[in-house]
């Protein structure tokens, strides 16, 4: 029988069909999209050989892929059909990807191990590195495989990820499609070098640079770079220089940047033309067999174009679903206490131990958070001495890294637990963070979540100054998807923490610094099966005139501030909201149609700060019920200084409360 390089004739048949199915599905989408059916279009003209090579060589269902936008071939090849990419493309319920919520292209199929995609490139490099480090630790044979153009690799997170791929012997391939051009930017003007000679330097790393326009030699490559990834030997980069035959996308024209000789001279290496060369010249198929394939797939996708048109759109009232969980926390026993006190950090410290022990899933990594050192706040002392460095380990310093990675981890099941050592330094995450931990149960229309803990000390009183005193709770109460609790003292910090490690969404959690020790946030300790619920605040203190609402260290300031104004009790009703997603509004509207004035009071600068949300659904919803206007005292819209004299003049102080409270008990 008739072979090629060991492929047998029915596998080049399929190869062959593979990349034209491909091919001629852009061209069906393009004309969709003149028909005014679709908005949007990117098309893997010209890297079909090295995508098909690429599934080739993967075990379906089993291994993991996380392709980039470009990669159309790639996954007809793994097994989505064109029915299905036909359903994304005209954002049709049942598409597999998003249920129509992605634009086009972003892939995801729960089935074939395709992890949902998002729009940022750049952002799937870490995420397969955390997938792949779970294979490991599952001790599987699993390998990931993760894709780009070779433009994206000047984003930082490629180098985080093979820098920690490398090190820790990652089962993932990197497999970088060169086309030369990022939309408009030629690749000299974006790389220093070569794509192959930027990665090296990288321990364990394995670099191929292939012709991607010709299937056999990719296909040897990944072959070898597959076999080394089971054999634990760690991860590959395989460069595959193509040639994009389409624009940028269906935004873009090409002819505006590149002459029309450059592409005349790209249509000459059309990776379909070439492998149906060397098929035809070694008697492989006919010119005829050949055209008979194209116009028997031609035909099945304008049948398959007829169906996805018939198929229902999402339910415009299904436009809310899916943000979070609906899946409900079974809630522990009554609090049951287990020693007379404890401060902050032990409590978050003795919750963290009872959560790895009741859940073996649960990972703990973070900066410096194994023993000895067990954390900078020693919040994670001990963890890493009695779980193992499988399950507690040091992270690299980089803190996208550190939530990319728990991406990739929680998709296959795992709950990561992170630390990011301080607030001030959680912004070169925030892509992460806003693009991917918050949004991956939406966009994947529920079929895959980013269920992780994010643990960050934050806050100021510190004498911290700019980078370790900073507020970040206006940032995130701004974001859907992800729940953020902010404990005021001991007790509530271990339930809210257990909780937030049994919950089935990302939480942020917060911790305050200057919390960690204090006396007066010390409590008794509850048992192990205390959780508390999100969204359920605590009277700190009762009255009736006066709703005071507050969290984190705020609580102390504020009850120090009603004692400071020397007023007989039951006047001021603090409230300790203890979550800012989801708020209590229930116990805030309960008191102040008991008080009729309401102050705020957040340690977070003043412009747009969490509190201006509060006292925004305040005044909307509580109008009847106020007799003054809704009030505010935050820090100032300053830098926090390190110089104490400074630094107290810009963090909210006891007398800023005190004054406020009677301000508003006097109008
Ligand atoms: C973080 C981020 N920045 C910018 C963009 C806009 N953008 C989308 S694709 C792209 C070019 C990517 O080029 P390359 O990595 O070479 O892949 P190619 O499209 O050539 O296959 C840009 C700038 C984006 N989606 N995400
Ligand atoms: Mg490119």
């Amino acid at each position: 029988m008739a072979r090629l390089n060991g492929f047998t004739k029915k596998q080049l048949t399929e190869v062959f069909s593979s990349m034209v199915t491909a091919r001629e599905l852009d061209l069906k989408m393009l004309i969709l999209l003149k028909q005014g059916k679709g908005f949007f279009h990117m098309g893997c003209s010209g890297h079909e050989a090295s995508q098909v090579a690429a599934a080739y060589t993967l075990n379906q269902g089993k291994d993991w892929s996380y392709p980039y936008y470009r990669d159309g071939a790639f996954t007809l090849a793994l097994g989505v059909t064109t029915r299905q990419h036909l359903l994304s493309f005209l954002a049709r319920a049942d598409d597999p990807a998003s249920g129509g919520r992605q634009m086009p292209m972003h892939y995801g199929n729960k089935n074939l191990r395709i992890v949902s995609q998002s729009s940022a490139t750049g952002t799937q490099y870490l995420q397969a590195v955390g997938c792949a480090l779970s294979r490991k630790l599952d001790k599987t044979k699993e390998i990931v495989y993760v894709s780009s153009g070779e433009g994206t690799t000047s984003q930082g997170d490629f180098h985080e990820a093979l820098n920690w791929a490398g090190r820790e012997k990652a089962p993932v391939i990197f497999h970088i499609q060169d086309n030369e051009y990022a939309i408009s930017t030629h690749r000299s003007e974006q790389t220093a070098g070569s794509v192959f000679s930027l990665v090296s330097g990288y321990e364990n790393l394995s670099k191929y640079q292939v012709d991607g326009t010709d299937f056999f030699e990719t296909h040897l490559a990944f072959k070898q770079a597959v076999e080394r990834a089971k054999r634990g030997k760690g991860p590959s980069v395989i460069v595959s220089n193509v040639v994009r035959l389409m624009p940028h996308s269906s935004s873009d024209d090409q002819r505006k940047y590149r002459s029309e000789k450059a592409l005349k001279k790209d249509l000459k290496r059309d990776p379909i033309l070439l492998f149906k060369q060397i098929c035809i010249e070694k008697d492989i198929f006919s010119e005829s067999d050949a055209e008979k394939i194209e116009s028997k797939i031609k035909k099945q996708i304008d049948n398959d174009t007829t169906w996805a048109e018939q198929q229902d759109h999402p339910a415009k009232e299904t436009a809310l679903k899916h943000v979070y969980s609906d899946e409900k926390v079974k809630l522990g026993s009554k609090l049951t206490k287990i020693s007379d006190s404890i401060v902050m950090v032990d409590a978050i410290n003795h919750a963290l131990h009872e959560e790895m022990e009741r859940n073996d899933r649960m990972v703990i990594y973070g900066q410096d958070i194994a023993d000895p050192k067990g954390g900078v706040f020693t919040a994670t002392k001990g963890l890493s001495s009695k779980f193992g460095k499988g399950r507690v380990f040091n992270s690299q310093l980089a803190e996208s890294s550190i939530i990319g990675t728990a991406v990739g981890m929680a998709v296959t099941g795992y709950k990561p637990v992170v630390e990011i050592q301080f607030g001030d330094y959680i912004w070169t995450a925030m892509m992460q963070i806003r693009n991917e931990v918050s949004v991956m149960r939406y966009r994947s229309n529920n079929e895959w979540n980013s269920s992780m803990v994010i643990r960050v000390p934050v806050g100021g009183y510190i004498h911290g100054a700019l980078c370790h005193s900073q507020s970040i709770d206006g940032y995130f109460i701004h974001m859907p998807g992800i729940y953020i609790a902010y404990p005021s003292n001991a007790r509530d910090a271990k339930g809210l923490l257990k909780m937030a490690c049994r919950m089935n969404d990302p939480v942020i959690f917060m911790e305050h610094k200057g919390l960690y020790r204090q006396p007066y946030a010390a409590t008794e300790e509850p048992g192990k099966n205390y959780v508390l619920p999100f969204g359920k605040a605590r009277y700190v203190t009762r009255g009736g005139n006066l709703t005071l609402i507050c969290w984190g260290a705020m609580v102390q300031k504020s009850v120090e501030a009603t004692q400071q104004i020397g007023k007989d009790e039951n006047i001021v009703e603090i409230i300790d909201i203890r979550t800012l997603n989801p708020i209590d509004y229930k116990t805030i509207g309960d008191s102040i149609s008991k008080t009729g004035k309401v102050l705020v009071v957040y340690e977070d600068n003043i412009t747009n700060g969490p509190g201006a949300e509060l006292c925004s659904v305040i005044a909307e919803k509580y109008f009847e019920f106020l007799d003054g206007p809704v009030k505010r005292v935050a820090s100032k819209d300053s830098p926090v200084p390190y110089n104490w004299f400074l630094e107290e003049n810009v963090l909210v102080q006891v007398d800023d409360i005190s004054k406020a409270i009677n301000n508003l008990l006097e109008y």
